[in-house]
């Protein structure tokens, strides 16, 4: 088995935000800065309090940078809220908290927004002030809007996720937007080099996380004719998700919250398919999908397992691309 990666070799990994961010991070301790390109969704993005959030990338960027909150999951490490506090006291909106540290990264964002620079622009922008060497790159650099359509009223997706706290039942969920939007042209076009050695989707929830990014036009298609294997690792761990409502959001739109239902979500797109030891008992069902497996341990909790699962999907990817 060789995991052995070339430095003019490219790995492109799709992510949502906190378990996307954890393999994101065991990726970038492998591979040379300009091996790897990080694609974010920003689907979750919304505008609040006149600002422009963009949580996963912010998560992707912190944990990269090393200063992210690892208890909330979310925003910064050695946070202080006393903005929330005053906001609060002024009968203002704080059920979505933003920490004092994490508004200097949606101020400077929404800036230079409304300077006109692009988001893929104040991106690298903010990962270089944050010293981050590899690539991350928003989906695309025009607006695309989760509505998440439940039994009570349709919501926007942080309504739904921080403020209804995923109580209500999801109906369907919509991309506002995503039919007008381009997808990111260096993620278009490193879809169609012969430098890309494999195309990761990160254990992010599939149905709000993964999917908007797919759903962009043209990068269907490119990862279907791409040679470079595409490869998935299960959010789904013995039928729950290892954070977030996707296993919650499977069973209310009718589909057994398991892992051979991911793999078969993401259908014929996958070459290869990373699920955890738990859900062994799974792996014929998945291979009889035409699909290669391979059994993790891919549960993250400390750092050398983010490196650890990183190495593994490397050396599966490096395996299918050698078939
Ligand atoms: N998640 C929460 O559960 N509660 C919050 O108050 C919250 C604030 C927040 C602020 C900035 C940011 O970048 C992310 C934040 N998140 C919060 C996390 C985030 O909304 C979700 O985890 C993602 O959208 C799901 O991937």
């Amino acid at each position: 088995m060789s995991s052995e990666i070339l430095p003019s070799e490219t790995i492109v990994a799709l992510s949502g935000g906190v378990g996307g961010a954890k393999l994101a991070l065991g990726l970038a301790k492998h591979l040379a800065d300009e091996q790897l390109m990080i694609i974010a969704n920003t689907a979750d993005d919304f505008e609040h309090l006149g600002l422009s959030i963009s949580p996963d990338l912010d998560t992707v960027m912190y944990t990269l940078a090393g200063i992210n909150n690892t208890e909330q999951g979310w925003g910064l490490a050695n946070e202080s809220w006393n903005t929330m506090d005053a906001l609060e006291q002024l009968g203002g909106e704080t059920w979505f908290r933003l920490g004092d540290r994490d508004l200097a990264t949606h101020l400077e964002r929404s800036t230079r927004l409304r300077r006109g620079e692009s988001l893929s622009d104040v991106t690298q922008y903010l990962c270089e002030q944050l010293n981050i060497g590899c690539r991350l790159l928003p989906m695309t650099d025009d607006p695309v809007r989760t509505l998440v359509v439940t039994d009570q009223e349709q919501l926007s997706f942080q309504e739904y996720f921080v403020r209804e706290q995923c109580q209500p039942k999801v109906l369907s969920l919509d991309f506002a937007g995503i039919e007008q939007a381009t997808a990111q042209a260096e993620f278009l076009n490193v879809l169609e080099s012969d430098q890309l050695q494999a195309i990761i989707i990160c254990p992010s929830n599939p149905f709000v996380s993964v999917e908007p990014i797919l759903s962009l036009a043209g990068v269907r298609d490119r990862m279907k004719n791409s040679k470079a294997p595409v490869i998935a690792v299960s959010p789904i761990v013995s039928g729950a998700a290892i954070k977030g409502p996707a296993a919650k959001m499977m069973r209310e739109l009718n589909m057994p919250s398991t892992v051979s239902a991911v793999a078969a979500y993401y259908g014929d797109l996958l070459d290869g398919f990373v699920l955890d030891q738990r859900d062994q008992e799974m792996e014929p069902e998945i291979a009889a999908m035409g699909v290669a497996t391979s059994v993790q341990q891919t549960i993250m909790t400390s750092l050398d397992d983010r490196i650890a699962l990183a190495q593994s999907v490397l050396s599966f990817a490096a395996d299918l691309a050698s078939q």
